[in-house]
């Protein structure tokens, strides 16, 4: 075990891990670590037909500090085992912590591309891998690039995304350029060692809009992922539906503000931006996405669930961060993306309760569903009148308070927009869903797509962790409840109708005491 030395280091090692496991909301079948901190998802991908989840790790305790790669494995997705850990920082460029990166497949060596973090900045690094991608060799020319590009005021710099095009390597790394915007810098290289700096793919303008827009720009932009999405790969010609798709994370001086997406086209050195999109409603709560292409051709995501919850309550608890399921991401007919948990999530599915033909209307009277839990996986299909919202209140509890509602709720609201078209507005109401006035409720919401009033939606609830798919459109979130609550409810202003409703309880995915250094 390593010495603690940070002020925040205040729970014994050896008890960490027991903390974490007695927490009642700790998720049970969303990937966690075995305790303490964990954030951005790395080099996720596929290789010989093992899924491997990498992640930013502190073992050490619930907060960020002295980063290493914790690393898990998967056949299915669905489970995992933990892994030895696969980068840790040493003396040199990564020697306070191994930020963010990538794997890639060099001519069969799997190879990592990371941010070495020294003296309070960020370069590149790169370790290759052992067949069974469980040791890392450090390159001894680390770091693979000495500094910024020459003469650019950065406001930071790092985390890559990297491909194979034609005979050459291609890395973007996440940046900022002082008084204009966020951006991703462009290198071409041969061998990953040798780099070549072309320029700045794209630069954002973070005096558009107000740093508090849900779709503010930032200042930066972190874990940037370049991807076709849709048909062909980058370097082909992209068409309205196949796009190609620029996520990043805006930040801004410290703050993790949200995940977005520009679709466009990149060619030759450049990205010909077209629109901007959210790409999570829930905002900070899906962070830090990564993706990548699996061995069947799907496009596999992850994202970084943080805490809504305070420093030292992290602390206490022995853990924090869930990492989202992993969703796939399609694009629709009009170029945007829609996501999905993959669909081998089902086979932790228990015990089935199916409703269906409900209509819903007039008073706001909760219907209960018979459906409890706090493990869940509900999946609904509705049809909305013109104006009539939709309320389905999950973890909700009675007592602890003197009203005789629910005293917790999360409340999943869906309203059709009062012209008849074919959009509304999916929203998670949180003011409700905790008696604990220290933590996060700040509203999220968006639009999502109502063809006629029709809705798919699908609620996938793990303890702290929630996340919704509304027709494809995410939104994801954490909530704190204290109360233990379980009921599922369904409540409508106008007509709502509920064509089905079916609900699972979800299974456990680690069993037995993990360890912290596995
Ligand atoms: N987290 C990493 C950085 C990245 C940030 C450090 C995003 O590499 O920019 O743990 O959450």
């Amino acid at each position: 075990m390593t010495e603690l030395t940070h002020p925040l280091a205040t729970v014994p090692q050896d008890e960490l891990v027991a903390r974490a496991e007695a927490d009642p909301l700790r998720p049970r079948f969303h990937f966690v670590s075995p305790a303490g901190w964990l954030n951005d998802p790395n080099g996720v991908s596929q290789w010989n037909g093992t899924y491997h989840l990498f992640y930013q790790y502190n073992p050490e305790g619930a907060f960020h500090h002295r980063i290493q790669w914790g690393h898990a494995t998967s056949t299915d997705l669905v489970t995992w085992t933990d892994q030895p850990v696969a980068l840790e920082p040493s003396a040199g460029p990564d020697a306070e912590g191994c930020w963010s990166g990538v794997l890639v497949n060099d001519g069969g060596t799997p190879t990592l591309v990371y941010s070495g973090r020294f003296e309070d900045r960020e370069l590149p690094c790169v370790a290759v891998g052992s067949p069974d991608l469980l040791n890392w060799t450090k390159d001894p020319g680390n770091p693979v690039i000495a500094a910024p590009p020459a003469g650019v005021d950065v406001t930071a710099y790092r985390d890559h995304c990297v491909w194979r095009e034609g005979t050459k390597w291609r890395q973007l790394v996440g940046s900022g350029i002082r008084q204009r915007g966020g951006t991703a810098f462009l290198y071409e290289s041969a061998d990953l060692r040798s780099w070549d700096y072309i320029g700045p793919l794209f630069i954002g303008d973070a005096s558009q809009g107000d740093p508090a827009d849900t779709d503010w720009t930032g200042t930066m932009w972190e874990c940037v992922d370049l991807f076709r999405a849709g048909h062909g790969s980058l370097g082909s010609a992209p068409s309205n539906a196949s796009p190609d798709v620029l996520v990043f994370s805006a930040w801004n001086d410290g703050d993790t503000h949200h995940p977005l997406y520009w679709t466009g086209r990149y060619a030759g050195d450049s990205f010909e931006p077209a629109a901007l999109h959210r790409l999570d409603y829930g905002g900070r709560f899906f962070y830090a996405p990564q993706s990548f292409e699996d061995e069947s051709g799907r496009r596999v995501m992850f994202g970084w669930m943080q805490e809504g919850r305070s420093d030292a309550a992290m602390v206490e608890a022995g853990w924090s961060g869930v990492m989202s399921l992993p969703r796939t991401v399609t694009a629709s007919e009009d170029g945007t993306l829609r996501f999905a948990p993959v669909p081998e999530i089902k086979k932790l599915r228990r015990g089935h309760v199916g409703l269906s033909g409900l209509v819903l209307g007039g008073a706001p009277v909760p219907l209960e569903t018979g459906v409890s839990g706090q493990q869940l996986d509900l999946e609904l299909d509705l049809e909305l009148a013109p104006g009539a919202l939709l309320r389905l209140g999950v973890l909700g509890s009675i007592g602890g308070s003197t009203s005789d509602g629910p005293a917790e709720e999360t409340v999943i609201e869906l309203r059709r927009a009062d012209d008849g078209g074919n959009n509304g507005t999916l929203r998670l109401d949180r003011t409700q869903s905790s008696l604990d006035p220290t933590v996060d409720v700040d509203d999220k919401s968006g639009p999502v797509p109502m063809p006629e009033g029709r809705v798919h939606l699908r609620v996938i609830l793990d303890r702290s962790a929630v996340e919704i798919f509304a027709n494809g459109i995410a939104l994801t979130a954490r909530i704190y409840p204290t109360l233990g609550g379980e009921n599922v409810s369904l409540a409508a202003e106008g007509t709502a109708k509920v064509l089905s409703l079916d609900a699972w309880t979800m299974a456990d995915i680690f069993d037995g005491t993990r360890s912290l250094f596995p």
